[in-house]
């Protein structure tokens, strides 16, 4: 056991970071970039049944405060990322994350029913917060539609899995979301969060939106959405005491890292500062970490997560 060393789902990380689903994960050679990185794991991009080209470009913009995207889920379909995880050599030490994201309930049945029967290590995030898929509207918003799709999960797929939720911003909402969740003993992992959905970044220069889809509305991540995703971690490693939190958002720093690690994350992912930085910043927020670890006389990470002090 080493100073960064994790688990989730009692498997066993070299360290707690990894990519958030979306960024550097949707080839076969980003997916290898990643694997050869200091990264501790690595996720794929969320799949549909289907390949899809997503949104028009441009699609994806970056400014000094983090990132607006409206991708529109562009994926090679599951079949790809299976038969990734099927080749992948686990015994290198690496855990491999699979992220879904059907378009209805009958697709993510579809696509779990063939991961479950190719027998992987592959551990599922079920994605219900993609907010960027005009006229879908994000499943984690709609928390009957949420029950429901737990519910056939749970009885279909019956092993444990992870669902990425967005955030929200309410307390009767983290309750309400909460309590749904705990519902499920299946659900072993909460990853908090997606992007804030539906924000509009404006270049005043050319009194324009930045992206094309949805006429400029799309998720931001980044520093605008470090506090909203330390809230979110925090709330649901309250509420859900017998499952465990991946942290995303607004990671570009060790020092965030050791935020989230705070707010009760076991892992943690990192998207826009990874789209920005490339697969080399997992060397340096390991370093970052492991700096502020030993300065505070930390000897894992079991004696930081969930620490957080109130006043
Ligand atoms: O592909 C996307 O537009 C996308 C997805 Cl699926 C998601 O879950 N979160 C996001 O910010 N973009």
């Amino acid at each position: 056991m080493s100073l960064l060393s994790a688990t989730l789902l009692g498997t066993h990380f070299a360290n707690p970071l990894l990519n958030a689903s979306g960024v550097h994960c949707r080839f076969n050679t980003e997916l290898d970039e990643l694997a050869a990185s200091a990264a501790g794991s690595l996720v794929t991009k969320s799949c549909t049944v289907l390949a899809r080209d997503g949104n028009p470009e441009p699609r994806y913009f970056a400014t000094p405060l983090g990132s607006i995207n409206s991708m529109g889920l562009p994926n090679a379909g599951y079949q790809y990322y299976l038969d990734y995880a099927k080749a992948y050599d686990y015994a290198a030490g690496k855990p491999l994350l699979f992220s879904v994201a059907g378009l209805s309930l009958e697709d993510n049945l579809t696509m779990l029913a063939a991961i479950k029967a190719a027998a992987t290590p592959a551990i599922v995030e079920l994605n219900l917060s993609c907010p960027n898929v005009p006229g879908k509207p994000q499943i984690a918003y709609d928390f009957a539609a949420m029950d429901r799709m737990l519910d056939a999960v749970s009885r279909d797929y019956a092993l444990p899995f992870g669902v990425k939720m967005p955030p929200y911003f309410d307390i009767a909402h983290f309750d309400e979301a909460a309590a749904i969740l705990n519902k499920y003993p299946l659900v072993a992992f909460v990853t908090c969060i997606n992007s804030i959905g539906n924000a509009l970044v404006i270049d005043t220069e050319t009194e324009s939106v930045v992206i094309k889809p949805k006429d400029g509305f799309g998720g931001i991540g980044g520093d605008y959405v470090l506090p909203t995703a330390l809230a979110n971690v925090n709330a649901f490693y309250r509420r859900c005491p017998a499952k465990q939190i991946i942290g995303c958002g607004g990671v570009k720093t060790g020092e965030h890292v050791f935020m989230h690690l705070l707010a009760g994350a076991s892992l943690v992912q990192v998207g826009t500062a990874l789209y920005e930085e490339g697969p080399g910043i997992f060397t340096r927020l390991n370093a970052e970490l492991t700096t502020i670890l030993q300065r505070k006389g930390y000897q894992s990470l079991d004696e930081v997560r969930g620490k957080l002090r109130t006043l």
